[in-house]
């Protein structure tokens, strides 16, 4: 009976170890690829975001969420020639604004070939989702909003493209992705109103 109860619980282990690390894990899983789910308190605070005079953002949780208890919601009106942008991660003007997993140079990037997420809007468009490299650098990768379901978006890491429009005064403009990468930004593309919800930012193996 004794071997029987250990081995049980041997297997119960096994299981949590499995779910932990294939699904959104804890932060604190050591194995788990997931960089960001969103959890906890979501404001200004802990999210950078801000837009153009003529545009707008807010960015909040919502409940409808793919990992854990909820997701990043942004609701915005972007207009012609305006920009908004949602960022987290590391080095921003927001200092709280962290994503869950380790700090950048704690992640072995080199086991990973990119970043998956999912993610649903309610409108049709283009949405940029961006990296900032370890020089500063912003990368971008154009996303086609073609449905208000949720759905899962896999970007290789070579799938990037160098900033041309844009890049920080800090950049060090080498125009290579240089690991690890600091931070990811979210920034709709396409004039109007709508919602967009984010959630489960992982690194892909
Ligand atoms: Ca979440």
């Amino acid at each position: 009976m004794k071997g029987k109860v250990s081995k049980f619980f041997v297997y119960a282990g096994m299981f949590i170890l499995t779910f932990g690390a294939s699904s959104c894990g804890q932060s604190g899983v050591e194995e788990s690829s997931v960089l960001d789910s969103f959890e906890g308190n979501i404001s200004s605070q802990t999210a950078d975001y801000g837009s153009a005079s003529n545009s707008s953002v807010d960015v909040t949780a919502s409940k409808d969420s793919k990992c854990g208890q909820q997701s990043l919601m942004l609701d915005y009106n972007l207009a012609e020639k305006g920009y908004l942008y949602c960022a987290r991660g590391y080095g921003l003007d927001v200092l709280n604004a962290l994503w869950e997993a380790p700090a950048p140079d704690k992640i072995d990037w080199s086991k990973y070939t990119g970043i998956r997420l999912q993610m649903k809007g309610t409108q049709s468009g283009q949405l940029a989702f961006d990296v900032k490299d370890a020089g500063g650098e912003l990368w971008r990768f154009m996303i086609n909003v073609d449905s208000t379901e949720w759905k899962e978006v896999v970007i290789p890491f070579d799938q990037f493209s160098v900033r041309h429009d844009w890049q920080p005064s800090t950049s060090d403009g080498n125009q290579k992705l240089d690991f690890p990468i600091r931070s990811f930004q979210f920034e709709p593309k396409t004039v109007g109103q709508g919602q967009f919800y984010f959630d489960c930012v992982e690194l892909d193996i």
